[in-house]
């Protein structure tokens, strides 16, 4: 379908993509003028299409924070991704990470296009990370210590186990929750969450990815690591790959729904860390990734279209949760709004 007739079914999506549009031009028009900050602002815009956003509209001191620690972990999974680089020369850099963001000196290059720019410039990066407060230089060392152990750890590593999914997840999702957790209570905006509530934010989040992402993962040359863990697939198909042939249709979609309803899972903590939160650009900060992502599931249950294409929420529709998210009770509305949608999809039998 194409833009012009999306927009036509669904006129009201237009007032909140026109706020988004100018949203957006307003975001990167606001550059920093140093130009380590600069480098930063602009690497976010450019490498993370949906946190960039939300990001941007953070208080200031923690508006850095949040970039440096988005764009460190970035690098990490640049190098974590790139699937040329050898076993015994990954190892060594995930582990010592942490060490090189303190060296200005330091870079390694990867990636390809943007990331491969983050990588080449990374002492953009280190600059501005010694230019943080010590509570959050700390927190983000911390972080990265762990991830980068945990991303060795599962490197060629099948993902066999639903423990090993959430231990995984746990290394590439949670540990940003915990982070931001941390960076949130050193800007002294908000108490100190929970590990498991903070954990539980991140993995629902990378669930959905992994979920809505089967088919651009198992298609990628050369191959790469795939997540879905082997006791869930292994009940309806043989190999992972099985899933995406049209014969198996009716198991892969029974797979499908088995992953989405261990998303959903999380749920309940997501909703209790948000709760708890007291400063408003926070909470929209937490909020609209949690919205985007039920809505991404609720779209996922029962589609077929995840084994043959990209599924993806409405722009119009992203663009309504960022206009109307405000206060929780915009996040238990959105919520049961995707609850019955996705229920709706369930054939009782
Ligand atoms: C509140 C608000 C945002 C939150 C949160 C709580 C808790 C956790 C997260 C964000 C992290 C969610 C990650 C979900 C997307 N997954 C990825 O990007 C995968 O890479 C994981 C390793 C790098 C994580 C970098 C990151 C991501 C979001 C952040 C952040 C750091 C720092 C601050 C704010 C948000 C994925 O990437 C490739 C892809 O999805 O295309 C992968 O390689 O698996
Ligand atoms: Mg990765």
């Amino acid at each position: 379908m194409g833009r012009v007739c999306v927009i036509l079914k669904h006129p009201d999506d237009i007032y909140p993509l026109m706020k988004l549009k100018i949203a957006a031009r307003h975001a990167e028009k606001q550059i920093p003028p140093e130009p380590h900050w600069a480098f930063c602002y602009s690497m976010l815009h450019k490498v993370s299409r949906s946190f960039a956003l939300v990001i941007q509209q953070l208080p200031a001191e923690l508006r850095n924070a949040v970039c440096i620690f988005y764009l460190v972990l970035r690098a990490l999974d640049t190098v974590e991704d790139d699937t040329s680089i050898p076993t015994d020369v990954k190892v060594p850099i995930l582990t010592a990470f942490h060490h090189h963001i303190y060296d200005c000196d330091w870079h390694f290059s990867c990636g390809a296009k943007d990331y491969k720019v983050l990588m080449d410039q990374f002492h953009l990066v280190s600059t501005a990370f010694l230019e943080l407060g010590k509570s959050y230089q700390e927190a983000i060392e911390d972080i990265t210590k762990r991830m980068g152990a945990g991303m060795a750890k599962f490197i060629c590593k099948e993902v066999e186990t639903i423990d090993d999914y959430d231990e995984y997840c746990h290394y590439v999702a949670g540990l940003v929750g915990l982070g931001l957790s941390k960076l949130f209570h050193a800007s002294g905006s908000e108490d100190l969450a929970s590990d498991y509530l903070s954990n539980s934010m991140g993995l629902f989040l990378q669930k959905t990815n992994i979920i809505r992402d089967y088919l651009e993962d198992i298609n990628e040359i050369p191959k790469s690591c795939m997540f879905w863990p082997r006791e869930i697939w292994r009940k309806y198909v043989n190999k992972l790959e099985d899933l995406k042939y049209e014969e198996n249709s009716e198991k892969a979609v029974q797979c499908l729904n088995n992953m989405v309803t261990n998303a959903l899972m999380h749920v309940e903590d997501c909703l209790k860390y948000m709760a708890a939160l007291r400063d408003p650009s926070i909470f929209r900060f937490c909020a609209i990734p949690q919205i985007m992502a039920i809505g991404t599931l609720a779209l996922c249950y029962n589609n077929i279209e995840v084994f043959r294409g990209v599924v993806k929420m409405r722009r119009g529709l992203t663009a309504k949760v960022i206009d109307r998210t405000k206060m929780m009770a915009d996040v238990y509305g959105a919520f049961f709004d995707f609850s019955c949608l996705l229920k709706s999809k369930i054939f009782w039998t």
